[in-house]
């Protein structure tokens, strides 16, 4: 990413110091440029999500693109994250280990629900929302989970719900 940054940079210093330059081999410049644009795009976003001292993932709730990366930083002693259900139920991200670093790209919209398995029942959960994707959130709410976590989805899906109904 800090390479084709870079790169548009050096594009961009060209086209101002050296535009004779630019002229001769237009259609070489421009492709480049285009190429580049569309790289920094392709290769998406890296979203950081935290274990917290209170037993929770901080933001609770992320809103991610397809394509973006999220990486979970054990901040905090004692936690994992283990997804529970996802867009497509028969292909949900791989569990962490506990007091490790965890990072998954999301390829498919729709919701993931995930939680940590020592705090699953004090409600230690999270969602990852991607594409703005809700499509998937009748299922996401019929995950049998213990009582506390129960509300802290409850919650968290209304985060969701009124963050798709700003967009
Ligand atoms: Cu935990």
């Amino acid at each position: 990413m800090d390479i084709i940054n870079s790169l548009i940079y050096l594009a961009h210093k060209v086209i101002k110091f050296y535009p004779q330059l630019l002229s001769k081999h237009f259609k070489a410049f421009g492709f480049i440029l285009f190429s580049l644009i569309a790289a920094k795009q392709a290769i998406g976003e890296t979203i950081q999500i935290s274990f917290t001292q209170f037993d929770t993932y901080s933001p609770e709730v992320a809103h991610i693109e397809v394509g973006d990366t999220v990486v979970w930083l054990p901040t905090s002693e004692g936690h994992n994250v283990e997804f529970l259900a996802g867009p497509e139920m028969n292909n949900i991200p791989p569990k962490s280990v506990v007091n490790s670093s965890h990072s998954i790209l999301f390829k498919k919209s729709g919701i993931y629900l995930y939680g940590c398995t020592p705090h699953l029942n004090i409600g230690m959960i999270g969602l990852v929302v991607v594409g703005n994707d809700l499509r998937n959130i009748k299922n996401i709410k019929e995950v049998e989970l213990p009582r506390v976590a129960k509300s802290v989805l409850q919650k968290l899906i209304v985060d969701a719900q009124s963050y798709a109904n700003s967009k």
